[in-house]
């Protein structure tokens, strides 16, 4: 195994029960293994519900550290769909040709910036201060806020020895609070005002729900994004052909995006809890209890996807589910996307190789699974293509 696999923990367990069990802070959770009962039970909302207690489907669940819900994420339809509405369109603003050009001149700069250096630390120097950097765009603020975000670390509700940091958490509600405050006393065309002005059945938003607008969009492609920014580096670091192969066959690029993003699954899963009593894989679910819907197991799933341990950057029929799957996909998937084809093309247009130096593996701990899910960190050299 080269150094850059992400092994899949989950194929016993998938193949022989379809189901996997972890404990959570005394809330149990049963993890849904495979890509048909994944989609199954995402696709069915009101059994599985997001609008439960706010943190209670996050795995590990947040309910000790926020009561703020996340919008549109912890609501149901046929509000979810009313929320979702009043800021999918910003959400797609990342397909503008104008919004790819200024994320191509901040990754160009980025991936200059590093071929200059001997050695650089890729988690904490490359893919935080990317994924920081492009949130300015998502929320069309000033550059120069990117480096506030940068100074919080990678996650905004962990710290190093704590899982989940509430004083941590308190600065990001500290800091929405003040922005918010801000565009409301001078309004212009950020997140925060464009929010500020929208209505939701026939009222305006409420602060709270700003807010727990604000938190999702930063917390929820805070992580995700840079693991995935990581792991592309890695991969690439180790398979320098497939870079050159990219070079020379740009027509695939939007299918080795779709295709890394399978196979990293930066986001293992995603619960929700059940409203009543039922089963999935002839395990009984009790109302009110967790499920999780596994997308990096269901990515891996053999029925589904041939050679699923294998990336093979121009896979044709690729179903994954990195993204999510029915009502609540990801809304930053846009802007995810284009980070990772814009980063992808800018490394093939400069960078000859990469050579990694020292690494240590992020592996998550789900009750009987460990899985490798990027980094803590790899310390790398880029090389310039001539
Ligand atoms: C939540 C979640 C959303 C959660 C799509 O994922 O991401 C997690 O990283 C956060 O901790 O609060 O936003």
């Amino acid at each position: 195994m080269s150094k850059s696999e992400l092994p899949d923990p989950f194929e016993k367990e998938r193949l022989e029960k379809g189901v996997g069990k972890m404990n959570d802070q005394d809330d149990p959770v049963v993890m849904v293994l495979r890509h048909k009962d994944v989609r199954r039970c995402a696709h069915n909302w009101k059994t599985f519900q997001s609008g439960a207690q706010p943190g209670r489907i996050v795995v590990p669940s947040e309910v000790h550290i926020r009561d703020i819900r996340q919008i549109p994420f912890e609501v149901d339809p046929p509000e979810h769909k009313e929320y979702r509405a009043l800021v999918e369109g910003w959400f797609r603003r990342p397909l503008q040709a104008e919004y790819e050009a200024k994320l191509q001149t901040q990754i160009s700069g980025l991936v200059e910036e590093m071929l200059s250096r001997d050695s650089l630390e890729v988690v904490s120097e490359f893919s935080l201060t990317l994924q920081s950097r492009a949130l300015t765009l998502l929320l069309n603020i000033p550059f120069e806020e990117a480096q506030t975000w940068i100074s919080w670390g990678i996650h905004v509700f962990r710290s190093d020895n704590n899982p989940l940091d509430a004083d941590k958490a308190n600065i990001l509600y500290n800091y929405l609070d003040e922005q918010i405050e801000k565009a409301a006393q001078n309004p212009s065309d950020n997140l925060y005002s464009v929010l500020l002005a929208s209505e939701f059945q026939g009222r305006k938003l409420t602060r709270e729900e700003i807010k727990g607008t604000m938190i999702l969009t930063f917390a929820g492609g805070r992580d995700t994004v840079i693991n995935a920014v990581t792991n592309t580096i890695a991969y690439f670091a180790e398979h320098p052909q497939s870079l050159e192969r990219l070079r020379n066959e740009p027509e695939i690029l939007g299918r080795a995006v779709e295709e890394l993003v399978r196979y990293f699954s930066p986001l293992t899963h995603m619960g929700r809890v059940a409203t009543e009593d039922t089963q999935v894989c002839e395990h009984a679910i009790k109302a009110d209890s967790r499920i999780s819907l596994c997308w990096a197991s269901a990515n891996r799933d053999a029925s589904v996807f041939e050679n699923p341990n294998e990336i093979m950057l121009d896979r044709k029929t690729n179903p994954h589910v990195a993204f999510g799957f029915g009502t609540h996909n990801c809304l930053g998937a846009h802007h995810a996307r284009q980070i990772l084809k814009v980063l992808i093309k800018t490394l093939a247009e400069k960078v000859e190789s990469i050579t990694i130096q020292k690494k240590e593996d992020n592996v998550e701990e789900w009750g009987e699974f460990n899985r490798k899910v990027g980094f803590e960190n790899i310390h790398v050299k880029f090389n310039r293509l001539s």
